[in-house]
């Protein structure tokens, strides 16, 4: 039996590429791109071109296992579905009727889902009143937040746009690595003259094929981006009307804060040349319609939320928001108008106790009245993925922790559980999709039968609801019922569609309201100055100012980590496929030359990256694409892939400035050989 299936690529990526998905007796055989979707325009990346091996690895799950060993070992015993679910059920109950809900704590906010399976068992926590999870803080919160104050809750320009722009800057984004449909739009932009600007702290793939790479100090774009606002103001390429309609508090950043971000002192700041800082300003005061992607590392730090503020601000200077191919895009999730509050927040208490994913370790750890006994993690790799994952583990180890993971390979934290239950992956569900790089929706059907005993999320958190009791619809709805229940509220472009015709309509394109960006800020308009800010005891103007905290720890350690997205893992949703494992190579730290032979270390050495908090065992790649100072660790790879240790034991559970999310690139450390024998290595202390 041979069948194609149009639908949708669902791993955490801003593409959100249609795909054609050919099956033959029930097994994934190829994936093509659907060439009828004008974005993702028929060609997947070199990751979702392996998906049938995924699927099809030998690595998933076949059915739920229960620990029969010591926590983290990895010792499981298969169990039927019945027994699993039965014991579940029992377990919280009896944590319900000691402790109260609170005491459970439901850890899964997205991953690669489309909305139902994501927020279904978000909805399950939050009917039931469990410790309620703020989702995505160590992705995109602090991002989301100073985009908001500033530009307003709702998409940036349409990435189909840029093919009418004449200068691209890609700001902290890596466009060939995480979005390279859109890489394919700046390629036909360039064709036709446009220039590209990459701004990245290490010569990423995009940078080292940009037509000019500026290399700021990690954490340093607040200053650069208020650098060539000084310039631009200084040399009259300000649009004052656009300005006087479009923008608050303009003013107030001309008096206060742009006086002192000469070119000398950004310079000082950024170690970009003064003369460099100059040529940015003037392509971009002189540009048509400049086009801004901003990526999400650059908000990875203390620094991180006015970064984003600034760069934001920038197209307001030259009114390039206002004209087409101009603007900025960080996110376009916020425009699509569906009303997905229903399926995630059922019944359920408006307010709980809450904990911020950054943090999980230490609510693991010391949160009391009650502490949290039972925890269940879906879609989410915490144990890799998370700051101060040793924290993370020792949470995890807790012996009168319940901890079930639904996943379909056996990760990291699926180690530390007490039930491992075997997840569907996307191919295997229904679901509706909305990009979060782009303006397309689109409904996905299954490709193939759930692989082996998986379940979907979807199907997992109906029924757990089910025999806990809850009643909410949304625990018996179908994906279409669903579907019709998030387009019921919805506003914009997709109030028009038609719920029933969704299933075969293929992509929807929902795009943003002609006539250039919309600001859904308080004021409606771009806001240089925000009083939301200030009322939460925040700069209301964007700013750089040195972090103590930040100078001290860089006065103890000599080298600043840098993490960056694998090519061919993102995260650890693929190193369940072996082929994919082996083309990343095995995992490194990249050190400039200079800091190789400072050290005596050369290429290929086993070294270990430390600090304070943990050691990671690597292989040494020495190369410039970093600057001197920065260790560059690319990819959270899982235990075991390492000599020793995964990438986040070494970072803080520090917030970001604004949103509270998590600082990866705040995080200061030493390097040395793996011969060294002065203690410490192998505990991953610091002696
Ligand atoms: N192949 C692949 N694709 C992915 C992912 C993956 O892991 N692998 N992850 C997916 C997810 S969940 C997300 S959120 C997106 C993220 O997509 P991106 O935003 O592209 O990735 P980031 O991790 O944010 O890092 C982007 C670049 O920012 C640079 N950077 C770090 N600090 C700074 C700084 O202070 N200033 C500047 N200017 N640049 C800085 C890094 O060197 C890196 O090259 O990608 C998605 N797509
Ligand atoms: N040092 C450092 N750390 C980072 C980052 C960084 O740049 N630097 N980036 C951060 C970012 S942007 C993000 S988004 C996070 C990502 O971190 P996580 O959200 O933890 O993402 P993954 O590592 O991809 O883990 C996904 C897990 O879900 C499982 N899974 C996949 N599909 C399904 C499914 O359909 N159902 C279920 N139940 N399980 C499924 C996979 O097997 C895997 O175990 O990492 C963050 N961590
Ligand atoms: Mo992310």
């Amino acid at each position: 039996m041979k069948a194609t299936v149009r639908t949708v690529c669902a791993h955490d990526c801003p593409d959100m590429c249609s795909l054609l998905a050919h099956v033959e007796d029930g097994r994934i055989v190829r994936i093509q791109g659907d060439p009828d979707q004008p974005f993702t325009d028929g060609f997947v990346c070199a990751k979702v071109s392996r998906e049938p091996d995924l699927v099809h690895s030998r690595e998933r799950i076949p059915r739920p296992l229960r620990r029969s060993g010591e926590k983290g070992t990895g010792a499981f015993a298969p169990v039927s579905w019945e027994e699993a679910l039965a014991e579940v059920v029992a377990r919280w109950r009896a944590i319900i009727a000691e402790d109260g809900p609170l005491a459970i704590l439901g850890y899964c906010y997205s991953a690669h889902q489309g909305q139902f399976n994501r927020w279904l068992p978000m909805a399950l926590f939050h009917a039931l009143g469990a410790t309620r999870l703020l989702p995505g803080t160590v992705c995109d919160t602090c991002a989301d937040a100073a985009w908001d104050a500033t530009v307003g809750p709702i998409g940036g320009a349409d990435p189909e746009s840029v093919v009418r722009s004449d200068l691209v800057i890609a700001w902290g984004a890596d466009l060939v690595t995480t979005n390279v449909h859109f890489w394919a739009k700046v390629e036909r932009a360039r064709r036709t003259g446009a220039t590209l600007v990459a701004i990245d702290p290490r010569r990423s793939r995009t940078a080292a094929l940009a037509d000019w790479h500026l290399a700021p100090r990690i954490g340093t774009d607040a200053a650069l981006a208020l650098g060539v606002m000084h310039v631009l103001v200084r040399d009259g390429r300000c649009d004052r009307e656009y300005l006087a309609r479009e923008t608050l508090g303009f003013e107030r950043l001309e008096r206060e804060v742009l006086p002192r971000f000469t070119p000398a002192r950004t310079a000082a700041i950024t170690g970009i040349a003064p003369s460099d800082v100059e040529r940015l300003a003037g392509l971009y005061g002189r540009a048509r319609a400049p086009f801004i992607r901003i990526g999400w590392g650059m908000s990875r730090n203390v620094h991180g939320g006015q970064a984003i503020r600034a760069v934001a601000l920038l197209p307001g200077i030259t009114g390039a928001y206002g004209r087409p191919g101009g603007g900025a895009l960080l996110a376009t999730s916020q425009s699509f108008g569906l009303d997905v509050d229903p399926v995630r927040r059922p019944s359920g208490p408006t307010r709980t106790r809450t904990v911020n994913p950054s943090r999980l370790g230490d609510a693991l750890l010391h949160l009391d009245a009650p502490r949290i006994r039972a925890l269940f993690v879906a879609g989410n790799n915490p144990a890799v993925t998370c700051p101060d994952a040793g924290a993370v583990r020792r949470g995890l180890s807790r012996d009168d922790l319940f901890t079930v993971v639904h996943t379909p390979f056996l990760s990291d934290t699926a180690r530390y559980a007490d039930l491992v239950l075997p997840a569907a992956t996307f191919l295997e569900t229904e679901d509706l999709y909305r990009s979060y790089g782009t303006y397309y929706l689109q409904f996905g059907p299954r490709a193939i039968a759930p692989v082996g005993e998986a379940w979907s999320n979807l199907r997992l958190a109906q029924e757990l609801a089910r025999r806990l009791g809850l009643r909410d619809a949304v625990f018996s709805m179908t994906p279409d019922e669903l579907a019709r229940t998030v387009l019921r509220g919805a506003t914009g472009a997709l109030s028009s569609v038609d719920p029933g015709a969704l299933r075969t309509a293929g992509p929807i394109k929902v795009p943003p309201a002609p006539g250039g960006q919309r600001f859904a800020t308080p004021s409606g308009k771009l806001e240089f100055y925000s009083a939301a800010l200030e009322a939460q005891g925040l700069p209301p103007l964007p700013d750089w100012e040195p972090d103590p905290a930040e100078d001290a720890e860089a006065r103890r350690w000599p080298l600043r980590l840098l993490t960056a997205p694998g090519y061919y893992q993102s995260h650890t949703a693929y190193s369940g496929n072996p082929v994919l494992r082996a083309r990343q190579g095995p995992p490194v730290a990249v050190l400039h030359p200079a800091e190789a032979v400072r050290r005596g270390l050369r290429d290929g050495d086993d070294i270990d990256v430390y600090n304070d908090r943990g050691a990671l065992g690597v292989t040494l790649r020495v190369s410039d694409e970093v600057p001197p100072g920065v260790v560059l660790v690319p990819g959270q790879r899982p235990s075991g892939e390492a000599r020793h240790g995964t990438v986040n034991t070494l970072c803080s559970t520090r917030y970001t400035d604004l949103g509270e999310g998590a600082t990866y690139q705040s995080t200061f450390v030493e390097v040395r050989g793996a011969g060294h024998r002065d203690g410490g290595a192998a505990d991953g202390r610091r002696p």
